[in-house]
């Protein structure tokens, strides 16, 4: 397959706010931000979706999947979460490397996040990204 966006981000060629990283997956803060936390989970090795994915790299996402929920958990205190995972440009894939969309739920929202899957891109900065990807990672120590 053809290399997309987050290959170049799992490589390090473009920035991302890391909170979480083992042999086989990589997880950093989804530029959008639709809600405050919002975080991608996708794995090293690329396939487009879920259809061309194999067995044990669903494996590593799985093993994954809980510890990087609890850390956000732990870090934001979130009324709920969402796992959203899109395949086809017709269910609103985007981009074409298998990614998790780790989605915290707040009840009483008071940061300006919202829940309508838009995007927060021009309205939280790099640094308030920076300082969000930081308190899910610190999670993991
Ligand atoms: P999807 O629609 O499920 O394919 O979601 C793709 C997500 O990827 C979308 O929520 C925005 C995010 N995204 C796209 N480009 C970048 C990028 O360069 N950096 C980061 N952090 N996220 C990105």
């Amino acid at each position: 397959m053809s290399e997309t966006i987050f290959s170049k981000i799992i490589d390090g060629e473009i920035p991302s706010h890391k909170v979480y990283e083992d042999e086989y997956v990589y997880a950093f803060l989804d530029i959008s931000q639709v809600t405050k936390g919002h975080t991608l989970l996708v794995p090293k090795k690329p396939s487009a979706n879920i259809f061309e994915t194999d067995e044990a790299t669903m494996q590593h996402i799985g093993a994954a999947l809980p510890k990087v929920a609890n850390a956000i958990k732990k870090a934001f205190n979130p009324d709920g979460l969402n796992i959203i995972q899109n395949n086809g440009e017709f269910a609103d894939q985007s981009v074409f490397h298998l990614h998790f969309h780790l989605l915290p739920r707040y009840e009483n929202d008071t940061d300006g996040f919202g829940y309508h899957w838009e995007t927060h891109e021009d309205t939280i900065d790099d640094d308030m990204k920076a300082q969000l990807a930081k308190e899910i990672a610190n999670q993991f120590n």
